[in-house]
């Protein structure tokens, strides 16, 4: 089921100009004077709180040093409602000496962000990179074992506080080859440690979902070949995998792909999450802003996208911060960047993903509506919108639809429609058939959609009225 901006207030319809048209000629209708209803669809105002309303998590990179700096964790507050510790999980970090484990800035990481009721990603468990010294010293089944050990240590201490782990972090080389990259823990384990690492970590938190993060896979190309081969063989196999995460790293040099989306859509098809995991973007000004329009959407577009996270609050403590690829800059401005990553929050109605809670039930008297697309050909689809009563009987109801030109309605069935002077906006009241609806019952109406050229577009539902 897709879930789409549901009403959470309710109020009585009002009188309004009612202009019925018959079935089948709705494509044509333009017609100006008719008196516009469009729904008030809701427009958060932070990044969390908008993407929260499509069903997704909005987070950062978080640095535990900066927690005590007011601005930095005003903003961080403020905006996000997912936190990846940027340093402080990683296993440097965790086990400077083997055996002896250090949490402690992981901790006001987690605690500050639990405290809040955001979630947390946890990042990395299994890294080449920021090893400590000690485990390049170590013999094929020493290493094994401290693998194991060092999944166990983390997962067990954050067990039930973290969203989903990054089990194991950037294994595959960059270039043509598709192949794993050299580290301690291929050069002496094999292929075989990457699926170790996840039944290991299935074992000890079975409630975090386990990712396998990457960068320079975020479109298609043999290093993502790869990764999707690993995935698709893990499925098959049975090998615990949950999610995939693309970390997003981009510049001039590496742009944003333009099979981005669809380089989501095919892991997703696999049937894991897609996550979006270190968003950053190097530039300014709009070029920057539209490549963040351009991620926003395509993360929306592909329902199993769980979220995105950028890899830090602030340009200030970027990784890349003379590339202030960020959406806040130095002095914690919004940037068009912000701007753009809010606008396509808010202007997105994609369905979330599965595992997202439906909408709460609503008041009474009020009543919800939600959209599924139901078929689709080469050029048109078919979308039904389900309404439902809330806790008390209703005796009308009334929604919009809005579509995104150059996609046009071209018939509608199961209710009567009125058209805005733009002919984008369909209001859609009951007919006289199932407008009464006992508490908690729905129906449905439905159209047709002509994509004329646009095939990613969703239709828009307002709120849901009652009478
Ligand atoms: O942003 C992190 C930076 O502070 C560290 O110095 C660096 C160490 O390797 O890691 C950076 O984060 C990386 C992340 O953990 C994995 N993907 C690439 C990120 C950027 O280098």
């Amino acid at each position: 089921m897709i879930y789409d901006n549901v009403s959470r207030r309710y109020h009585r319809v009002r009188s309004f100009a009612r202009t019925a048209l018959p079935l089948g000629l709705a494509a044509a209708v333009t017609a100006a004077g008719l008196v516009a209803l469009s729904g008030t669809a809701s427009a958060a105002s932070t990044l969390g709180a908008s993407a929260a309303e499509r069903g997704r998590y909005f987070g950062a990179a978080v640095a535990a040093n900066h927690l005590g700096e007011a601005d930095y964790a005003n903003a961080l507050h403020t905006e996000f409602n997912m936190a990846t510790p940027e340093n402080e999980m990683k296993w440097d970090a965790t086990e400077p000496s083997q055996g002896s484990f250090n949490f402690g800035n992981a901790d006001r990481i987690v605690s500050d962000a639990r405290g809040r009721g955001n979630r947390v990603r946890g990042h990395t468990l299994v890294w080449h990179s920021q090893l400590p010294g000690w485990v390049s010293g170590l013999s094929a089944s020493a290493l094994s074992s401290a693998m194991n050990n060092h999944i166990t240590q983390l997962m067990t201490h954050y067990r039930g506080q973290i969203y989903a782990w990054d089990v194991v972090n950037e294994a595959f080389q960059d270039g043509g080859s598709g192949a794993r990259r050299s580290s301690p823990f291929q050069d002496r384990l094999g292929n075989g440690f990457i699926e170790q690492a996840f039944r290991t970590a299935r074992s000890v938190d079975p409630n975090a979902k386990l990712c396998y993060n990457d960068y320079n896979t975020d479109g298609q190309n043999a290093k993502s070949n790869a990764v999707f081969a690993m995935v698709q063989d893990f499925k098959n196999r049975g090998v615990p995998i949950d999610c995939v995460g693309f970390q997003s790293h981009f510049n001039s040099a590496s742009p944003v792909p333009s099979d981005y989306q669809q380089n989501l859509q095919r892991f997703a098809n696999l049937g894991v999450d897609v996550q979006i995991t270190e968003l950053d973007i190097e530039g300014s000004g709009t070029a920057q802003a539209n490549s963040y329009t351009r991620v926003v959407n395509a993360c929306l577009a592909v329902s199993r996208c769980a979220g995105i996270t950028v890899w830090g609050v602030t340009d200030k403590y970027s990784w890349r911060a003379s590339g202030t690829p960020l959406v806040l800059d130095g002095n914690y401005n919004k940037k068009p960047a912000y701007t753009a990553v809010l606008t396509a929050l808010n202007n997105g109605t994609t369905p979330p993903p599965s595992s997202t809670t439906p909408p709460p039930p609503p008041p009474p008297g009020g009543c919800t509506v939600s959209y599924q697309e139901t078929q689709r050909w080469p050029d048109r689809y078919n979308g039904q919108v389900t309404v439902r009563a809330g806790s008390t009987a209703i005796t009308g109801w009334t929604t919009t639809v809005t579509i995104t030109r150059p996609q046009q309605i071209s018939a509608t069935w199961n209710g009567n429609p009125t058209w805005d002077s733009s002919g984008n906006v369909m209001t859609m009241r009951n007919n006289s058939s199932n407008g009464n609806l006992a508490a908690g019952a729905s129906t449905s109406f439905g159209f047709t959609v002509m994509m004329n050229g646009n095939s990613t577009a969703v239709p828009r539902l307002g709120s849901c009225s009652a009478s």
